[in-house]
């Protein structure tokens, strides 16, 4: 089976992934495109072999060509596709933010549990990167004992004009929360946000931002995010464990030994950094798609999970006090 696939959203990662599924992976092919910019999927649709443009969203969920749904708009408008994708029983893969408030997060889980099955995919793609699985194995098979502090460290060469202060939180560390989350196999229960002297090359935006953050068992996390580090794209994580430390290995494919200097490169952006990993993520998805298994990756769980925490960070941000982040029970479906 080929899974005949309609995007929505045809911008950076949209067009991205357009190019993987049709380059790099196998089992699937883009048979639609919308974007509320006609130019930009018009030039797309032009480089496809046969993908019809649609002029909303809607109207490509509803096509008979289109087996499932990749949502890569921007975060406010993933609710209303999402949900449309479900209430069509189409498959959707949704980028990060799975929606950008609880409420809708929730609705899309309710949609889920009355269909009785998964259907959503949140584009959580640090759990498919080799380096995250590495430290995952080590943490998972007890070899530095149990966990007691985590520190993430997210840093950007650089932000496009329209970054705000809040995106520091939703749009960037919301990774950190994830693969948090994931990496430690439990919730995070709450969230202090300081904020340190501003990088001079960010203007007026508060950044860097260092966040501290304790899990339900009591590790304690740290996540900075630079977003103007200038450098390059740098992504760290260490556990401290009771018998050791695990960190992610530098990313650099060769060392370089000259003149008396040690060198290495550090990635441009993160289409370099997690390159493979979005690879690997979208083929899991139309994997599982094609098994008939809707989805397996993050689940709605995650992206509801991780916009709590970012909410929460959010309210530390702005009022400089702890905040808890507090859970619904989690529907069966996703345990
Ligand atoms: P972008 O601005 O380059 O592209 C977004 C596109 O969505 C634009 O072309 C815009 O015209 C279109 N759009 C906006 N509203 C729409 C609507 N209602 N219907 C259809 N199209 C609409 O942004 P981007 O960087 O590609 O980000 C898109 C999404 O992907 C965001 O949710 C972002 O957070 C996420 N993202 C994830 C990663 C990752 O590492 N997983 C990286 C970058 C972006
Ligand atoms: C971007 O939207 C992403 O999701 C990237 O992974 C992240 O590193 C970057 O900070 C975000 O702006």
């Amino acid at each position: 089976m080929t899974l005949r696939v309609g995007v929505i959203g045809t911008g950076m990662i949209g067009q991205d992934h357009i190019r993987r599924i049709t380059q790099v992976l196998c089992g699937a092919e883009i048979t639609a495109v919308t974007d509320t910019n006609p130019e930009v999927t018009q030039q797309v649709a032009a480089r496809l072999k046969k993908a019809t443009v649609h002029t909303t969203g809607q109207d490509l969920i509803a096509d008979e060509n289109v087996d499932a749904v990749l949502v890569a708009s921007w975060g406010p408008t993933h609710e209303e596709y999402v949900l449309a994708g479900i209430a069509a029983g189409k498959p959707v893969f949704c980028e990060k933010p799975l929606a950008t408030t609880q409420l809708a997060c929730r609705a899309i889980m309710a949609a889920e549990v009355a269909a009785g099955r998964r259907l959503v995919q949140v584009g959580f793609m640090r759990r498919y990167d080799h380096t995250y699985r590495e430290l995952k194995g080590v943490i998972d098979a007890g070899t530095i004992g149990a966990p007691l502090m985590y520190y993430s460290g997210h840093r950007n060469p650089g932000v496009p004009d329209h970054y705000t202060k809040d995106m520091a939180i939703v749009d960037t560390a919301v990774h950190d929360f994830d693969v948090t989350r994931w990496l430690l196999g439990e919730e995070l229960a709450g969230v202090r946000v300081l904020a340190p002297k501003r990088n001079r090359h960010g203007g007026d935006l508060q950044d860097p931002l260092l966040m501290i953050l304790e899990t339900a068992s009591g590790v304690l996390v740290t996540v900075e995010t630079s977003v103007n580090i200038r450098y390059g794209y740098d992504i760290r994580g260490e556990v401290v464990g009771e018998d050791g430390t695990a960190a992610l290995a530098d990313r650099a494919p060769v060392v370089l030994r000259r003149a008396g200097t040690v060198s290495g490169t550090v990635p441009a952006d993160w289409r370099q950094r997690f390159m493979t990993a979005y690879d690997n993520e979208l083929q899991d998805w139309i994997d599982a798609v094609c098994a008939g298994d809707g989805a397996t990756g993050p689940s709605s769980w995650d992206g509801y999970a991780a916009q709590m925490v970012c909410d929460a960070a959010l309210r530390a941000l702005y009022s400089g006090e702890h905040v808890p982040v507090e859970l619904i029970d989690k529907p069966s479906i996703y345990a």
